[in-house]
This record gives structure tokens, sequence and C-alpha cells, in this order.
């Protein structure tokens, strides 16, 4: 088992995590380093890394030394292609996204990017990456046939399927900006399905939906936008205490 993993299963121990999202495109690597420095010092657990439209390599390694250079913990990749990928990562979430329309996202991407995951020596960590309404711009870019917010049934399928492949880990996301998080039951839903650590992301900015999440059944949060915000560092703050107080376990 890799390192990172590993990591994550330790932390895990302790209760819900949350990971901040950086998108390289959307901030100057020098403030992208800030972002994560503050996000350490908050109590996130990694710093994942990537961005729905191709971002460019340059940016992308410039980003990752930036970040790295402030904080102790895992930088992962969390590609949208095989192009998101770069040496400097410690981890990369290897991810299929199970309801795309378009093999190139299941598996397609997948190939090429695995070649360089063992070329460059970054820890693969596979992912079940399912897109729930209303999915934004990566249901978009992906080809997602998303799940409607409404069929529990559809997203926990899907899950279980990702934990029979032998994947280490789900994600549920809503999509980057998503006015509404993935809703709680389905969280449940998904929870009660698998034994893997299930993932939740999109839509998450305030302190309450987190800790929804959390006690719906999702083993770490993750979120990008919200920093973007005015006074967005005050809010992430927030949420990842309450996320790391809320525990773990259904409600
Ligand atoms: C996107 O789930 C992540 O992949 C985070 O979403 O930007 O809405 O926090 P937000």
């Amino acid at each position: 088992m890799g390192k990172v993993f590993d990591y994550i299963r330790k932390e895990l121990e302790n209760g819900a995590l949350h990971m901040t999202l950086i998108d390289p495109d959307k901030q100057t690597p020098e403030e992208a380093g800030r972002i994560a420095a503050e996000s350490a010092s908050f109590g996130t657990s990694a710093i994942m890394v990537g961005g729905s439209t191709g971002v460019g390599l340059e940016i992308t390694d410039r980003t990752v030394e930036e970040i790295r250079a402030g904080v102790g913990i895992p930088v992962i990749s969390f590609p949208s292609s095989a192009g998101g990928l770069s040496p400097r990562f410690d981890a990369v979430y290897f991810l299929s996204m199970l309801n795309s329309r378009n093999p190139r996202h299941i598996t397609g991407e997948q190939a090429y990017g695995a070649v360089l995951v063992k070329e460059f020596g970054i820890e693969p960590i596979g992912m079940g990456y399912i897109v729930v309404e209303p999915g934004m711009k990566v249901a978009e870019v992906g080809e997602a046939d998303v799940v409607g917010r409404k069929d529990l049934r559809r997203a926990a399928a899907y899950a279980l399927a990702a934990e029979y492949f032998g994947m280490k880990v789900v994600y549920l996301e809503a999509g980057s900006g998503a006015h509404l998080p993935v809703p709680p039951d389905m969280i449940r839903g998904v929870r009660r399905a698998i034994s893997i650590p299930l993932i939740v992301g999109g839509g998450i900015t305030d302190p309450e939906s987190a800790v929804a999440a959390v006690r719906s059944g999702a083993d770490v949060i993750v979120t990008g936008t919200v920093v973007e915000r005015n006074g967005g560092l005050s809010r992430l703050k927030k949420i990842v205490s309450a996320v790391k107080a809320a525990g773990t376990g259904a409600a």
C-alpha cells in the first residue's frame, strides 16, 4: 500500500477529514502556495491540485512547487486528463469517471496516464468518480450521464461497482461551484453500500453542509471554490474545524 493512502487511512481513524482543492488556472502559483499554507494551518489533510479544463503542465508544476514549499501534507493530483500529471506530486487520484458516456473518461485517458504515473514514480490511488447533478463543468467535459439528485440507487450501485473493481476510494462529485452539494440522503445510501472511504465534494461552501455530509457518512470533504470568495479563508477555517469536530459515522 502506498504512503499517501496509508496516511489517509491513518488520519481517518481519528474522524472525518477535509482536503483543499486548488485549480492552478485560478490564481498565481504564489497565491496557490499561500492558500495551501493557510489551509494546512487550519487542519486540512491534503492539497488536491486539478481543474476541469486542460491545465498546462508548466503552470501545474509551478503551482505544485509553491504549494510544496509551504506545507508538509501530501499534494495529490486530481487530474481531468493524463495531461494534468507531473512528477512533483506525491500521489494521484487515479480516477475513472464511472458514469461518463465516453470510454475516454473511463479507461482511455487512464491508459495514457498509467504509463506516466509509473514513469514519474507517483503513487496511484484508484478512485471511482461519480458525477451527480448538477455536475457543472466536469460533467460537460467528462460527458457524464449525471446521476439525478433523487437517484440514490444508481449512485449506490456505481459506488459498489467501484469497490468491487478494487478501487480504493469513491468520490461523489456535484461539480465545482454547484449551487447545491450532493444530497445527504444520497451520501447515506452510498455509505451503506460500500466499505471503502467516501469522498464528497462540489458546492460545499459553509460549515452546515459540510457537517451534514459528514453526519451522513462522508469520510472526506473537499472544498475548492469557497476560498475564491471574499472572506473565503475564514470561511474555510470554519468548514475545516466543523468537519473535524463532526467526527465520523452516519447520523
Ligand atoms: C470539485 O468537488 C470539488 O471537483 C470542489 O468543488 O469548488 O464547489 O468546492 P467546489
